[in-house]
């Protein structure tokens, strides 16, 4: 089954195109948490306990992990133990290299970790990309448009009369031979995100930027999925996992993430 079946499968089971962000930050995790010893296993571990029947997919962003120095990569696999398998994980690194290097980010990321996902940045071509993507089953959601002020730099650049985003996202649509194949499209590009969805009509697009970001919910859902509803994977990270930062913060993150499925589903009508 291609990554794109099993994204289509896992969101019509969960009835969910909410993904939460799994960034800890050892800075805002709550206070009574802070001198157990695996206090950020602690805090994931009670965060996904709370959610894990609200979303179709957790994403853990490896910078939170690495900056834990040594610790990080076991608390990373201790995290991902604790993912209920009813739900898919994107290994958020943004990786590429060289084509001989990229094999061994997607060994880490695929063989490793056992993420189902990753995120990839193309900027250097298809031989830095083709390693991620040679198992049907894991998925590449590839940066077409990035939801930060930055994305204006390069990503909206004149290629000839189209801007290099669309470039991309033509060019990766004659890579997906797999049905592997996803975009990353900001939340914060509502315009944008629909005309991307009309270029990709049965591509999943990964959309963070909603919340913290100001990226509207409404329009993230209704450009940005597919004609079946579906296809849409919405990212929220600091809005979920920093609803308080009390003892109650996996009730409130509970709250909060439920409160964005519920609205998701309103919008799709
Ligand atoms: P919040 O702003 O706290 O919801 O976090 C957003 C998450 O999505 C972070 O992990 C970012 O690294 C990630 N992200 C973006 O914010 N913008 C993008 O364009 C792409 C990503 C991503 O690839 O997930």
């Amino acid at each position: 089954m291609s990554f794109t079946q099993r994204l289509r499968q896992v969101q019509m089971q969960q009835n969910s195109l909410l993904c939460i962000g799994l960034d800890v930050d050892v800075n805002k995790i709550p206070a009574h948490l802070k001198d157990t010893e695996n206090s950020v296993v602690e805090f994931n571990r009670q965060i996904i306990e709370a959610t894990h029947d609200l979303v179709c997919a957790y994403k853990p962003n490896l910078a939170f992990y690495e900056a834990l120095g040594e610790r990080g990569m076991t608390v990373l696999r201790e995290t991902l133990k604790r993912i209920p398998k009813s739900v898919l994980t994107i290994g958020d690194g943004k990786r590429s290299d060289i084509g001989n290097t990229s094999e061994y980010y997607a060994k880490v990321l695929f063989n490793e970790f056992s993420f189902d996902s990753t995120t990839v940045n193309p900027y250097m071509g298809f031989d830095s990309v083709e390693p991620f993507l040679s198992d049907p089953e894991k998925g590449v959601f590839i940066l077409a448009l990035t939801s930060n002020p930055g994305s204006k730099d390069f990503q909206r650049l004149k290629v000839g009369t189209k801007p290099l985003f669309e470039k991309v996202v033509q060019t990766v649509k004659k890579w997906d031979k797999k049905r592997n194949i996803g975009l990353v499209v900001g939340a914060t590009h509502p315009k944008e995100l629909q005309h991307i969805r009309t270029m990709v009509p049965s591509m999943p697009i990964l959309i963070p930027g909603v919340g913290k970001q100001g990226g509207g919910l409404k329009s993230a859902v209704r450009s940005g999925c597919d004609k079946h509803g579906q296809l849409a994977v919405i990212n929220a990270s600091r809005s979920i996992l920093y609803a308080s930062s009390g003892k109650d913060f996996a009730e409130a993150a509970r709250t909060e993430a439920k409160k964005m499925r519920d609205e998701m589903r309103m919008f799709l009508g």
